[in-house]
């Protein structure tokens, strides 16, 4: 029988949220959380993983009744081969993003697009130089072209290994080397994964976790690496500056228009439309003092780490955020947009608009986004937003807080600059124990969980322990909302890191960027192993999902494992039905790749569990606690 939704105190820690949720219920509107309650409790079978859909044969269930599937498969084989998938749709859906970004590039070189330009040029020389291709002397788009060609084939089953390898310490690619997990070409590894998926071939759990293994790393060293390292090219750098989030941001008096799902290519453009004066003047003519354009989820890191954009929230704020009535139009990329957006827009004046043709919406407004005609595509969306104004009702309109300042832009590039240069005062700071190790607080919120409670509780937790935190995807907002994301923070901070922090003037939760840009994390860490000559498992680091959801976040948990991170999650993926794979996740894969997952629900607790590690691993490079 299907629950009541819990009481609304229980689901989130922020009080816009609940307002929002209140006036969705006031107005009759199902949100995540109704429609969670409907769903519970869920099927047994799929939680622990043990059912398959593999074949016709079947679907079959194990149990201890009946332990094998029709063809014989046994628990093990099931659940590997369900969470195989599972990680693989996420690398999929980072990888394809970073297909997307080459595809610009490939616009520009082949002068299709003026829209879009190469705007960090030194960033294209210095990534053409990683991957070995000649800069000396070239014009600046044969390098470009040769640097697109290398990407394309990074997807592709030619090479040895995707190209930004280049960047992972040697002991670790012979690691790699050594078990099979050497990931050769994305498509490659997503393709392979599906085969071995197949009924009849890979019938070995530890194997298939082994691929499932390579093919994350496909996507962390590889499509996001390659999506990150791309965006930056095309769109800049990010760098240090202050922006603002919650949903607070959006202004009674402006056109809002909310950008949501992860790949800049469309946002960026939607933003630069609704900067030109004709629209601009537009919505003034309706009413309006401007166009507001606030970010949700990652298209919204996106813009927020490179123009500074305002955050209105992260994934359980998305439906909420229409529940306003003050949002004119919601336009969409792709990834983590719930479907039921286009039915809340629906009750309001607000316009769904999605932009990829791999991620329609029946019921939207539809656009073919397209480099070629990206800016003229862009000025079209933002005038329908505009004109949608004239259709708002005011006495639905309820913004509910004001909003809280944030500090974001903190690429490594940003970061070796605050430093003067290069990594050493960084990894001084960490010798003398003043930073005494860092964690990455990644991912989603999940409406299982109380909305940001661990998010936020975790990452308080660990600066408190001196630990630095890098912040990502929708722990971004979180962290923002909760006063993390300035600099004034190091007072909750410990006090090395309050030193530290407070001396260079930054945050002691710093902004990475979007879910894609965990590869920026991963960077830092092959170049602190670098430059301390160890490996990445040798580093006193760490990578936590409190509140995932996604394919896309189990794909991050297992390529930092698999790059020698240890990984939180604060709940399993559906594996528990195997006590093979389970355990080589949270014990077996230390012996292999030096890390391992482990599962916590509490803050605090996985806050102690990452400073036993941390200290651990001081200890072994001969460090104090
Ligand atoms: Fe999606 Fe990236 Fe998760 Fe947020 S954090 S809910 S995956 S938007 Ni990536
Ligand atoms: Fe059942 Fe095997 Fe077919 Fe899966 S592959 S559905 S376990 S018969």
């Amino acid at each position: 029988m299907a629950k009541e939704p819990r009481p609304i105190d229980e689901l989130t820690i922020w009080d816009d949220a609940k307002a929002m949720i209140r006036k969705g219920r006031a107005e009759g509107i199902e949100t995540v959380h109704e429609r969670l309650a409907k769903q519970t409790p869920h099927c047994k079978f799929c939680e622990l993983g043990t059912t398959c859909r593999n074949c016709t044969m079947g679907p079959c269930r194990i149990s201890e009744k009946n332990p094998r599937g029709v063809c014989g498969a046994d628990a093990d084989v099931v659940v590997a081969r369900n969470f195989g998938r599972f990680v693989t749709g996420g690398a999929a859906g980072h990888s394809d993003h970073g297909r997307d970004l080459i595809e610009v590039l490939e616009a520009i070189v082949e002068g299709e697009t003026s829209d879009y330009k190469i705007t960090d040029q030194a960033k294209l020389l210095r990534l053409a130089g990683e991957v070995g291709i000649a800069t000396e002397g070239r014009e600046l788009m044969d390098v470009a072209e040769e640097l697109m060609e290398c990407f394309f084939a990074d997807f592709g089953s030619r090479k040895k290994s995707v190209s930004l390898l280049s960047r992972v310490p040697q002991v670790r690619k012979d690691k790699w080397e050594g078990l099979n997990m050497t990931p050769r070409g994305v498509d490659r590894e997503i393709a392979e994964m599906m085969h071995r998926t197949h009924m009849g071939c890979d019938n070995d759990a530890p194997n298939t976790m082994i691929h499932a293994a390579r093919t994350a790393l496909a996507d962390g060293w590889g499509g996001s690496m390659i999506g990150t390292e791309l965006s930056d090219v095309i769109f800049g750098t990010p760098t240090p500056k202050k922006s603002t989030a919650n949903l607070g941001i959006l202004k009674e008096d402006h056109v809002n228009l909310l950008v949501h799902g992860h790949n800049p290519v469309v946002s960026e453009m939607i933003l630069a439309a609704a900067r030109e004066p004709e629209l601009v003047a537009r919505a003034k003519e309706l009413g309006a003092k401007g166009i507001n354009v606030g970010g949700l989820c990652c298209t919204g890191n996106e813009l927020l780490m490179r123009q500074g954009i305002p955050m209105a929230g992260n994934h359980l704020m998305t439906e909420l955020a229409i529940i306003t009535g003050a949002v004119e139009a919601i336009v969409v990329d792709y990834q983590c947009i719930m479907p039921s957006l286009v039915q809340i827009s629906g009750c309001y004046h607000t316009r769904f608009i999605d932009t990829a043709n791999k991620a329609r919406f029946t019921g939207g407004i539809h656009f073919d986004f397209q480099p070629r005609t990206a800016m003229q595509q862009a000025r079209e969306i933002v005038s329908i937003a505009v004109e949608a104004f004239a259709e708002r009702d005011p006495g639905r309109v309820d913004i509910p807080c004001e909003p809280v300042e944030i500090m974001t832009g903190f690429s490594n590039e940003a970061v070796i600059e605050a430093l003067g240069g290069s990594l050493t005062p960084l990894v001084q700071a960490i010798a003398s124990g003043d930073i005494r190790g860092a964690v990455g607080i990644v991912g989603c919120n999940n409406p299982k969980i109380k909305q940001d409670s661990l998010n936020v509780g975790l990452a308080k937790e660990l600066i408190k322990k001196d630990i630095l935190v890098l912040v990502t995807g929708c722990v971004t907002t979180a962290a923002g909302k909760a006063g993390l994301l300035l600099p004034e923070a190091i007072d909750m901070a410990g006090p090395g890191l309050k030193k530290v922090c407070g001396s260079l003037g930054i945050p002691p939760v710093l902004h990475y960027g979007s879910c894609v840009d965990n590869a920026r994390i991963l960077q830092l860490c092959a170049a602190l192993a670098g430059e301390l000559g160890v490996d990445i498992s040798d580093l006193p680091v760490g990578a936590s999902s409190p509140e995932w959801y996604s394919e896309k976040a189990a794909a991050i948990g297992l390529y930092a494992v698999a790059s020698g991170i240890y990984t939180h999650l604060g709940h399993p993926p559906n594996i528990l039905g195997s006590e093979t794979v389970t355990n080589l996740a949270v014990s077996g894969l230390e012996d292999l790749v030096g890390a391992t997952f482990f599962i916590e629900p509490d803050p605090v607790k996985t806050a102690e569990m990452f400073d036993e590690r941390i200290k651990a691993k001081r200890k072994g490079l001969g460090l104090p606690e």
